[in-house]
């Protein structure tokens, strides 16, 4: 327990029994019927409780977040591995014994708080540090990059990608015309698109998917030094993807998808967890790297010119105990630093430090927002700011003025000290020549890609800007044509556009950290995992039972998939009981699957048939031995490519290797080098 949730914990209010009161604590003797003159009679104004229950529900909701309104939260606690005096005097940063709570939320960004999770969509990533030294809150995406250089422009961005306003459609969704029409039209946005474009836009799950704080910050340390700072969270389980037609099922059949995996695993005690990693550049070397002006929020640093040292680690540990208390009242503020922590001349940067406070008051109702149990921050609060709406606080004295001696003025002490960075210029809506190059690194991250992760670029583009008028995909393919040539002409065969003339040549330059297949220094593991096991009357119960042991014991789950709920009758005659009917779920909720042998012919079943023919598309492991080939071949599952395809398992019969081949393949997440074009799902 943490000291935030000891704090919290004063602000419980159970659901329970006990006598039902009004907001007044006054008992009722009964919620079910309203105050009548009659049993049949008109309803009488005095009915104090049905007109607070009413007044409370009329106004239950509050307006949802501008972007980011669907999101999930979870409690948890950082702690860094070695002390950073030499960057910075943050204390949570600096003290290797202390466990700073945190409250962090994961979002998408253009769908409504009802919408699906599994959108094409960038995803926040928003961490709240309840430090000694008051609040930090790291806003962060899971990607590096922003759309935009300039918070003047986050309207126009914003208008442009949410539903289109005449008609309120599409929900959470990129691809139609006036998303494309702004981006084409705005040249800085194109490599946070092809950003948007990968499988980086469909995490698997939020506890793998990487997180950036995008902005260069500034950490100064104790003699005032200060230095370029960029914030990174490594997922423990590594960055791991869906496809995108999956994502696309995935929104129709569980539409929590990612918000129920996140719930989920911390309730089974799989906490989530991330690595801090901190990109440092001393001021002196920030016009070195390559051109990039590190204010420039449309670019990353790569890894390769500066490395991401690994620094602390966060952990999720709580899921919380109100959705609306705690994930949607919390307040993420983009200005809410500690001392040692300070911002740069970023104008993005610079425009949310207005945004993010600015927008709580309409949210949250007033300005007291920072009083709300998950929002209030462990360190004392003393100051004189007073009233507004819902002040919760009493505050205490006559003088509520700065400087008094009739209370006593809070001292200033060691406290926050802006950076004394030197800045001179004349007054100018003007953009920096150095921000002025926007193609270069989306051809490194082009470049940087397998051919599979270019191939499900390419599908995206191509399925966007199939949704968009004629002169936008012109426009977009001269662009693409300025990243890379050959993704111009894949993009524009794809779309009915002509090919273009080669304008530029690619500069051939790669940055392998930004591949998803990238997975140096991630240990590849099935934990978490959900594997489905497709079984029929007639199934070895010894040898489900063995395969279920090895799944459980390596982190993972294996879930009895039958054509009916209940049970299924195994071999021995003992019925064994099953998870759930395949009709109620779906391959696309699953990791693997397994088909073991069976006396009943599950390939007769197409249900249980397409169930792996999609799994199979989507890359997955497909795993099947004895009878359970049937449902493959069924499946039109080629399974002669079983030896060059590590993710495809298949053996006459059970062998006690089996668990564990399924399980590495399990591990290594997809095959994405199969060629699925002509399966059938
Ligand atoms: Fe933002 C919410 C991340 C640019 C204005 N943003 C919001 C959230 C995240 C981000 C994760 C949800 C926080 C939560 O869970 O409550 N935003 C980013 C990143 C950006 C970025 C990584 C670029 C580097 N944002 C940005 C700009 C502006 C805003 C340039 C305005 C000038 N963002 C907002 C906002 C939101 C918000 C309108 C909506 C709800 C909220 O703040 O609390 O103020």
């Amino acid at each position: 327990m943490t000291s935030k949730d000891r704090q919290l914990a004063g602000s419980r209010r159970p659901f329970g029994a006990g006598a039902l009161t009004t907001d007044q604590g006054t008992p009722v003797d009964d919620t079910d019927n309203s105050l009548r003159a009659g049993a049949r009679g008109p309803t009488l104004l005095e009915d104090f409780h049905l007109r607070e229950k009413l007044m409370r529900f009329d106004h239950e909701r509050i307006p949802e977040r501008v972007v980011h309104a669907r999101g999930a939260g979870a409690h948890g606690y950082f702690q860094v591995y070695e002390p950073l005096d030499e960057y910075t005097t943050a204390d949570f940063l600096t003290d290797p014994d202390a466990r700073t709570p945190v409250f962090a939320r994961f979002s998408t960004v253009q769908g409504s708080r009802g919408s699906s999770d599994t959108a094409r969509d960038v995803r926040g990533f928003a961490v709240k540090f309840y430090t000694r030294q008051g609040n930090f809150d790291l806003v962060g995406n899971n990607m590096p990059v922003f759309f935009i250089q300039d918070g003047m422009k986050f309207p126009d961005l914003v208008h442009a990608l949410k539903p289109e306003p005449h008609h309120e459609m599409p929900q959470a969704s990129s691809a139609h015309d006036a998303f494309w029409d702004f981006v084409t039209l705005q040249p800085e946005t194109m490599h946070h698109v092809i950003w948007l474009m990968s499988d980086r836009a469909l995490p698997r799950s939020y506890r793998m998917m990487q997180g950036f704080g995008v902005h260069t910050f500034r950490l100064v340390n104790g003699h005032g030094r200060s230095t370029f700072v960029k914030f990174h969270w490594t997922p423990v389980l590594g960055t791991h993807s869906l496809v995108f037609d999956e994502a696309q099922l995935i929104s129709g059949r569980d539409p929590d998808f990612n918000r129920r995996d996140l719930w989920d695993a911390i309730e089974a005690g799989q906490f989530p967890s991330w690595e801090l990693g901190l990109q440092l550049i001393p001021e002196e070397r920030a016009f070195e790297l390559d051109d990039i002006d590190v204010l420039d929020p449309t670019k990353l640093i790569p890894e390769e010119l500066v490395p991401v040292t690994p620094v602390g680690r966060l952990t999720l540990d709580r899921n919380p105990d109100n959705f609306f208390a705690e994930t949607e009242q919390v307040a993420f503020c983009v200005g809410n630093v500690v001392p040692g922590i300070d911002f740069t001349d970023d104008p993005l940067l610079q425009a949310r430090l207005f945004s993010y406070m600015d927008t709580q008051l309409t949210r949250l109702g007033g300005p007291n927002f920072a009083q709300l149990p998950i929002n209030r921050p462990l360190a004392p609060v003393r100051n004189h700011q007073q009233d507004g709406a819902h002040q919760s606080a009493v505050p205490v004295g006559r003088a509520n003025y700065h400087p008094n001696y009739l209370n006593g003025t809070p001292t200033g002490g060691p406290g926050f000290r802006s950076y004394p960075e030197h800045v001179e210029g004349p007054k100018e809506r003007k953009r920096s020549e150095t921000f002025a190059e926007h193609y270069w690194q989306a051809t490194l991250f082009w470049n940087s890609m397998t051919s599979w992760e270019q191939e499900h670029i390419i599908a995206a583009y191509r399925y966007e800007l199939g949704k968009v008028a004629l002169p936008i995909r012109v426009r977009a393919v001269e662009h693409l044509n300025r990243i890379d040539y050959d993704l111009a002409v894949s993009v524009a065969r794809g779309i009915g556009v002509e090919e273009p003339v080669k304008s530029v040549d690619n500069h051939g330059r790669s940055s392998p950290a930004l591949s998803q297949a990238h997975r140096e220094g991630v240990e590849a593991s099935p934990r978490t995992r959900r594997i489905a096991v497709l079984v029929a009357d007639g199934a070895d119960a010894r040898v489900l039972a063995l395969l279920r042991d090895a799944c459980t014991a390596a982190g993972a789950s294996a879930d009895l998939l039958a054509p009916f709920d209940g049970s299924v009758t195994g071999s021995d005659g003992v019925p064994v009981e099953v998870t759930r009917a395949i009709a109620t779920t779906s391959s696309v909720l699953y990791d693997a699957v397994v088909v073991p042998s069976a006396a009943a012919d599950l390939s007769v079943d197409g249900a249980a048939v397409h169930f792996a023919a999609e799994a199979y598309k989507h890359g997955k492991p497909v795993a099947a031995f004895g009878s359970g080939l049937g449902v493959l071949q069924r499946a039109q599952i080629p399974l002669t490519t079983a030896e060059a395809d590590p993710a495809l398992i298949v053996e006459e019969e059970f062998t006690p290797e089996f668990p564990q081949t399924l399980l590495t393949a399990v591990a290594a997440h997809r095959n994405f080098d199969r060629d699925v074009s002509a399966i059938p799902a």
